[in-house]
């Protein structure tokens, strides 16, 4: 499914971010950035090793050797993937308390996300759905704040393409089915 907002197009698609060739995919890692299970471990196994001395390096100068914080985002090169770069950022840990908290932490993973892209010249960007494996975001909440911050991000700004990468046809469908009722708003 694809939607223009501006000069921006907006797509949804099922597969495996790791083949995508965009500017820039988005990883759902942790603080430590040393990688992970899900995506995290996908992205760095098709990248190689040079992407995780990128991330220690991070680590160390950027970060003075303290965890990225939850909805904030940092670039890497690309290395062996398609994609030029890779844009580490860390979702919010699901348990069903500080519900609003939660949800602003996670809209600022994609806005960060989309605006260091930005800031870095680049025209496409590809997430896969943050928070919703292994730290567990109910994956309709998630489809609804994601996407919402998207749209708006593309209704400011001139960037170009955004590509929703989802990994299963059911996480298409929650996605495709919430981007249809969004749009009907814009
Ligand atoms: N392409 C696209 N989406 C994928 C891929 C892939 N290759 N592999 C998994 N997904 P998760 P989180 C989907 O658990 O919930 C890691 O260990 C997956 O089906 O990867 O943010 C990190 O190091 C799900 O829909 O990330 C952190 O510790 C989505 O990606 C922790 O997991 C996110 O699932 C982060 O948890």
């Amino acid at each position: 499914m694809e939607v223009h907002i501006q000069k921006n197009r907006l797509r949804l698609i099922s597969g495996d971010i790791t083949k995508v060739k965009t500017d820039c995919i988005v990883n759902a890692a942790n603080g430590t950035l040393y990688g992970g299970g899900g995506v995290d471990g996908a992205i760095h196994r098709a990248a190689g090793p040079k992407l995780l001395d990128e991330c220690k390096v991070i680590r160390k100068e950027q970060l003075k050797g303290e965890y990225l914080p939850t909805g904030e985002a940092v670039m890497t090169k690309g290395y062996e993937l398609p994609a030029k770069f890779v844009i580490h950022t860390v979702g919010p840990i699901w348990d069903g308390k500080d519900v609003d908290e939660k949800g602003k932490l996670l809209a600022h993973c994609y806005r960060n996300s989309l605006l260091l892209a930005k800031e870095k010249g680049l025209h496409s960007i590809a997430f896969p759905s943050i928070s919703t494996g292994a730290y567990r975001f109910p994956i309709e909440m998630a489809a609804e704040i994601a996407l919402k911050e998207i749209i708006q991000f593309l209704q400011e700004e001139t960037f170009g393409d955004v590509y929703m990468v989802l990994f299963s046809e059911k996480d298409y469908n929650i996605y495709k089915q919430t981007l249809e009722r969004l749009m009907e708003n814009v």
